[in-house]
């Protein structure tokens, strides 16, 4: 700020780099160290179970897909005239991971009660590392400053939500050995194994009962498992991410279960829809559809008019 400039008000600072972030424009260091000082404060008063009032829009991994982030909220709405709460997985893959967390910790500093971002399992010190997002702050800022910023803000994430008492939302799935999920420390890089490792990493299957998860990390846990989830916590239903699905969204376990994938075409060649979840205020379902948005400067021939349905 120049000797003559006025003092700045933090918001409007705040309002111009959510403007200069939705051109895909990343911010400064300084920047970007600042905002997540303010999201940590934020983040270590939320819970590991964080309550959330519908209505409000639910969203799968995003993956660094900045381009596609930008279509779900030209579709969904744009914060805050529509509350978001996000699953996980903002990070590595595609190539505007600074672009996109930067983007949904400034919406979460600028409208805390607005949106809501859990912890994904690519939101880690070591698993960025090996998946772009690491490479991707070297490349953009030429030290691993805003890495480290952005790996140790990750630590405060909330790593459950539970939307108005009957939704449980999370990245991966249940643990074996959940005792309290309110109850444990969140506020450590992802362990290798434990409730917290499960939550981010597990997986619905068809098999009954808890399995082997081939992934290395967390389980595979059956509809009876689920069932048992849902009527012990007096839960209608229970939203993960995690897993590409062709269609955006799928059900399992008899809609005991919903997988909801928000990265179109993930890695720019799976081919696959995105999908959010809308829950309005009557707690109604509606899922929403969409294609990846057009590349630009690129002529647009794969693009056909969103499938929005129910
Ligand atoms: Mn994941």
């Amino acid at each position: 700020m120049g000797a003559n400039s006025v003092p700045a008000d933090a918001t409007l600072d705040l309002d111009e780099q959510i403007s200069q972030l939705m051109q895909c424009k990343p911010l400064s260091e300084q920047q970007v160290r600042a905002l997540c000082e303010k999201a940590k404060e934020i983040l270590m008063d939320e819970s590991n179970v964080q309550p959330v009032k519908s209505p409000v829009t639910i969203c799968g991994d995003i993956h660094g897909q900045f381009h596609d982030l930008a279509e779900l909220f030209r579709i969904g709405g744009m914060c805050p005239d529509t509350n978001y709460l996000f699953m996980g997985d903002y990070v590595d893959r595609g190539y505007y991971s600074v672009e996109t967390v930067t983007l949904l910790v400034g919406l979460k500093v600028r409208y805390p009660q607005r949106i809501t971002i859990l912890r994904g399992n690519h939101e880690s010190r070591q698993i960025t590392q090996v998946y772009g997002f690491y490479d991707e702050c070297l490349r953009k800022y030429g030290n691993a400053n805003v890495w480290k910023i952005f790996t140790d803000l990750f630590d405060y994430f909330p790593l459950t939500a539970l939307v108005e008492s009957e939704i449980f939302c999370l990245h991966g799935g249940l643990s074996p050995s959940i005792d309290n999920i309110r109850n444990f420390d969140r506020v450590q890089e992802v362990p290798h194994e434990g409730p917290m490792c499960d939550l981010l990493w597990s997986d619905p299957d068809d098999r009954c009962g808890w399995g082997i998860s081939p992934r290395g990390a967390g389980y595979t846990f059956g509809q009876d498992i689920s069932e048992q989830f849902n009527h012990s916590n007096s839960l209608k239903l229970i939203a993960r991410a995690h897993q590409l699905v062709m269609d955006g969204f799928n059900w399992a376990h008899e809609q005991k279960v919903v997988t909801i994938f928000s990265a179109p075409n993930y890695c720019y060649r799976c081919g696959n829809m995105a999908s959010i979840l809308e829950v309005d205020d009557c707690r109604n379902h509606n899922f929403i559809q969409f294609e990846p948005a057009p590349r630009r400067g690129e002529p647009d021939v794969t693009r056909r008019t969103p499938d929005y349905f129910l």
